[in-house]
């Protein structure tokens, strides 16, 4: 019985502290400043970025399943689970990523100038997941 509830309370923790040490892999074009940005605000959450330039963003995104009119400039994907975040999601609706499986992927699509590496948050930023489904408010 103890030792159900230390698993529990373990299992309980864990889920809460799913950001801290996260390992993601971005992919993005050698000369996107605001990707560099976005980058930067995961870092400061942080998640653990490894960030891969490249000039061939079209042929990941599209090894990488990301619908094509939810496309943004970078893509990242959670290493240990394959999801993937596409353009300039905030760390809060990562997180809510994190701890539902079930999504594949979610995407603030185009380049909202209220999100994440681009400029403030306003409250109005909203991302979908790869259904094209709301996801998340910041
Ligand atoms: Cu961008």
């Amino acid at each position: 019985m103890k030792l159900w509830l230390a698993a529990a309370a373990l299992a309980a923790a864990s889920s809460f502290a799913q950001a801290a040490g996260t390992a993601i892999t971005v992919y993005q074009d050698p000369n996107c400043g605001c990707c560099t940005g976005w980058v930067e605000h995961m870092r400061e959450s942080g998640f653990d970025v490894t960030a891969i330039k490249t000039a061939d963003m079209a042929s990941i995104k599209q090894k990488l399943g990301v619908p094509s009119q939810l496309g943004s400039c970078h893509t990242g994907v959670v290493d240990a689970t394959g999801q993937i975040i596409e353009g300039h999601v905030p760390a809060n609706a990562v997180n809510k990523l994190l701890a539902d499986s079930s999504v594949k992927g979610v995407s603030a699509p185009g380049m909202p100038l209220n999100a994440p590496g681009m400029g403030e948050l306003d409250g109005n930023l909203v991302t979908v997941d790869f259904n094209g489904k709301p996801f998340s408010r910041d």
